[in-house]
């Protein structure tokens, strides 16, 4: 499989090995859907996968997770393969990794720690950095000893000790500090988040969620004729974009979109994009972007609402958007339809390579929106320029007309603007739809 003399003349790619240890009663079928993601993963980070190792275990080992015996034959696979680096796909506590790394003589990674350093070389804006950075000081922290070895590792190795225990005291009093600095800035991040939000607080939003590589990017730039950053890659975004767009029939909304989900998403990463993710809690509705020409969307559906529950959406909120339908046959979407109608509530179909396919979501929005903000008429004195330039500003004015010294107003109106208006003196209003 490799060629070793090849490989000695260059080759700067890391060249992994990836460790499963799934328990006993796991099927086989997710213990590959695992790897594979696992894979995908180290590959986005910029290594190359050159085996795969599992062992199933009933309970990790508290020294080595894996046994004493896999350890030894990791140990001779690494240097077989020429690896120089060891990925396992399940958490690691700091001592397992120390012994892991202290026996295997290769740098060892666990799960979180991959997803932690592919966010930190995707990273672009001001926040998402402050952001990455903050979880990777968290999981470090406990792990500096291991860290340390790394960095020993790095430069050259032979006879390069690791820190004392009193150098590792110090390092971690210079963690705290940072972190309680990180934290600080975020903070003043947040609050201007806030301000922003609070300004475009009378528009419809909408929050595109999904899985990693669900299609989410490619939705917006189809409905907003504008580029986005799309990759065939996990988490190609990081950082939320907003964009206006058009839906038709005169509506518009703001929708944002966000970094994408993956199964057992480290949490410090869940807490340190909590100020990002706001916008997801905050929206007026979310498309749950799904992969359908995915074998395992249940899986990842299931991965994603974890994550949603985590961070206290309410799920009226949510429309689901089966997405990538052009790669399904006809018999597959007639299935997808059923399970989708048993499964679920609303939910819409789409794809970016289809002519319309992206008109399901557009009507959908559009009935969000009428039933959000319903359209009536107002009645007020000609006087009140206030109620005029609140209903030009908070709500959408369709028709405007005079009769006598009254202004008649047909607006499409938020319902917290209309409870306002209808305890107000001298103004008259009176529903067109019903939501
Ligand atoms: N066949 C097909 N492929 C699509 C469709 N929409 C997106 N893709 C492809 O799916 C891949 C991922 O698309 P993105 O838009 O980057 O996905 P994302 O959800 O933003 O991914 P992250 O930002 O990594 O979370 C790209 O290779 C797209 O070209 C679609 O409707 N049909
Ligand atoms: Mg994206």
């Amino acid at each position: 499989m490799t060629d070793r003399s090849m490989h000695e003349v260059e080759d700067p790619v890391e060249r992994a090995i990836l460790v499963g240890a799934p328990p006993p009663e796991r099927p086989r079928e997710l213990v590959d859907e695992h790897l594979e993601e696992l894979e995908l993963l180290t590959d986005t980070a910029g290594a190359e996968v050159v085996d795969r190792v599992v062992q199933r275990r009933n309970s990790p080992d508290p020294a080595t997770y894996i046994g004493r015996g896999k350890t030894e034959q990791i140990r001779s696979l690494a240097s077989e393969r020429d690896a120089s680096l060891i990925v396992f796909d399940e958490d690691l506590s700091p001592t397992q990794g120390t012994t892991l790394e202290d026996e295997i003589d290769v740098r060892v990674m666990d799960r979180t720690e991959l997803i932690l350093d592919i966010f930190s070389q995707r990273a672009q804006t001001a926040e998402a950095k402050l952001q990455v950075e903050l979880a990777q000081l968290q999981y470090m922290r406990p792990r500096l000893k291991r860290m340390w070895t790394h960095l020993s590792r790095m430069g050259g190795g032979i006879g390069a000790r690791g820190p004392g225990e009193q150098q590792i005291e110090t390092d971690r009093r210079l963690i705290d500090e940072k972190i309680t600095k990180l934290r600080n800035r975020l903070d003043k991040v947040a609050q201007n988040r806030d301000v922003q939000r609070k300004a475009r607080r009378d528009e419809f939003t909408v929050a595109l969620v999904g899985y990693t590589n669900a299609g989410k990017s490619s939705i917006l730039q189809g409905l907003s004729d504008d580029e986005q950053f799309v990759e065939d890659r996990l988490f190609a975004t990081l950082d939320s974009a907003t964009r206006q767009v058009d839906l038709g029939e005169g509506y518009d909304a703001l929708i944002t979109d966000t970094v994408g989900f993956i199964r057992k998403l480290p949490h410090h990463l869940v807490a340190s994009f909590r100020a990002t993710l706001e916008e997801v809690q905050e929206a007026d509705a979310l498309l749950h972007v799904i992969d359908a020409s995915a074998r395992n969307w249940e899986r990842q559906v299931e991965a994603v609402n974890e994550v949603l529950d985590d961070l206290d959406t309410p799920s009226g909120r949510v429309i689901l958007d089966f997405h990538k339908i052009d790669q399904l046959t006809h018999a597959e979407e007639a299935a997808l339809r059923k399970r989708a109608a048993e499964l679920f509530g609303p939910h819409v179909l789409s794809s970016v390579h289809e002519e319309d396919g992206l008109e399901d979501i557009r009507r959908v929005l559009r009935e969000r929106i009428r039933s959000a903000r319903p359209t009536v008429e107002v009645t007020f004195s000609v006087k009140d320029g206030e109620r005029l330039a609140e209903a030009y500003r908070e709500g959408e004015v369709l028709e405007r007309r005079q009769e006598g010294l009254q202004i008649v107003l047909t607006a499409r109106v938020p319902e917290n603007v209309l409870g306002r208006w209808r305890g107000q003196d001298g103004v008259k209003v009176r529903r067109r739809d019903a939501a």
